[in-house]
């Protein structure tokens, strides 16, 4: 039998190149100021949460992101705004940034009606159409099919419907706990055999729960190679420094929008806390944490603006400030708004209303017509 780690160590990062590309540093300060303001943001919204969580105004399953940032900023930030995107139950950071109002988001999680889903999903079911983000899943896996859905989708209204060329490539998060799911093979099989625009992003934090990925992942440190089985191709990206995820996520993504080709993405990262908000973190040592604690997303960006003369102490200081107020005011505006009233909200967005708004009976006529069918399945 052979020997199984129950802790990553100090290696993830080993080997991983820079991206070659370098399009983000052309970028205007602007962009770079922006992504490091998203990044302070998803922070401050999350250690507020963890707050928030333990004075009990959060109920249920919460995961935080601390540590992860620079994944969702970069990836998101070289898509296009209609290009769908959905993610796993770690999800406040995707929603924050692809454009959600932190108002919804914390509602959403203390349960109230002014939540992106009136407050009837929670913590990990964030969903909002207008930004193109299909969830927030909380069965591991889940959301792989959707997402090869989703791109299968977009394809089909391209160039069936409209006869045209594939415009939409659709984002598709999920954690390396994931990869031993069978929902993820049966979904990359099928991008890879009907091209399917779809980009798998494993955001490999080495830990599934308490299992290190070489404790339960074959090839933990070549997952790449588990897309090369369904003729996808892969690449590895440090998920730590938003600049190197923008660059090397701008190239797949352009690529998988022009060939209307799937893509796999091995995006290292770390998460700084514990897997959910109940977890002592007893698998790795604190030694551990501190090696990955010192690459920080936001610390590197902040001192890269900061070396390079654009960015000073007072004007990064002024937008922490200004980012803590806007929190603020988020779980103020959550705090007022009132829970979903049960009459009114408990029947209500189960199904897609196709005979119309939802009548009050528990046997839509939908069903009753389809009698006739029963038993043909
Ligand atoms: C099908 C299924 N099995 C088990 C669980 C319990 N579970 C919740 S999160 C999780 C770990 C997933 O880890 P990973 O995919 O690496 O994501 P991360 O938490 O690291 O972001 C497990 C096993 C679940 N939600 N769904
Ligand atoms: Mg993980």
């Amino acid at each position: 039998m052979s020997v199984v780690n129950t802790a990553i160590g100090t290696g993830h990062f080993d080997g991983l190149a820079k991206s070659s590309s370098s399009v983000s540093r052309a970028l205007p300060f602007e962009k770079h100021l922006e992504w490091l303001r998203m990044m302070v943001l998803i922070r401050e919204f999350e250690v507020r949460t963890m707050q928030a969580y333990q004075d009990r105004k959060i109920g249920g399953f919460c995961h935080v992101y601390i540590g992860q940032e620079a994944v969702a900023v970069g990836c998101i930030a070289a898509t296009e705004h209609s290009d769908p995107v959905v993610t796993a139950y770690r999800d406040h950071g995707h929603a924050l940034a692809r454009g959600m109002d932190p108002k919804y988001c914390m509602a959403e999680m203390f349960g109230r009606i002014g939540g992106c889903a009136k407050g009837k999903g929670g913590s990990m079911h964030m969903f909002d159409r207008d930004n193109n983000l299909f969830g927030g899943h909380g069965i591991v896996g889940a959301q792989t099919p959707l997402g090869t859905g989703l791109a299968f989708g977009t394809k089909y209204i391209d160039e069936v419907i409209n006869k045209g060329k594939n415009r939409q490539v659709t984002l598709c998060f999920l954690g390396d706990g994931a990869l031993n799911q069978g929902a993820l093979h049966e979904a990359m099989n099928l991008a890879g055999l009907l091209d399917v625009p779809v980009v798998y992003v494993v955001e490999n934090n080495g830990y599934s729960m308490g299992t290190s990925i070489q404790r339960g992942t074959t090839m933990g440190d070549q997952i790449v190679a588990k897309a090369g089985a369904y003729g996808i191709t892969a690449r590895e990206i440090d998920g730590m420094d938003v600049l190197n995820v923008y660059d090397g996520m701008k190239e797949v993504i352009d690529e998988a929008r022009e060939t209307s080709r799937p893509a796999f993405i091995d995006m290292r990262t770390y998460r700084f806390k514990g897997h959910s908000m109940s977890d002592p973190r007893k698998y790795r040592s604190r030694e551990e944490e501190e090696v990955y604690e010192s690459g920080d997303p936001i610390a590197q960006l902040r001192d890269h603006l900061m070396d390079s003369g654009k960015l000073d102490e007072d004007s990064f200081k002024a937008m922490a400030k200004e980012v803590r107020s806007e929190v603020k005011e988020s779980i103020k505006w959550a705090e007022a708004s009132p829970p979903p009233s049960i009459e009114e909200e408990l029947y209500r967005d189960v199904y897609v209303e196709a005979w119309g708004p939802y009548n009050g009976t528990t046997e839509p006529e939908i069903i009753r017509d389809a009698g006739s069918s029963k038993g043909e399945g």
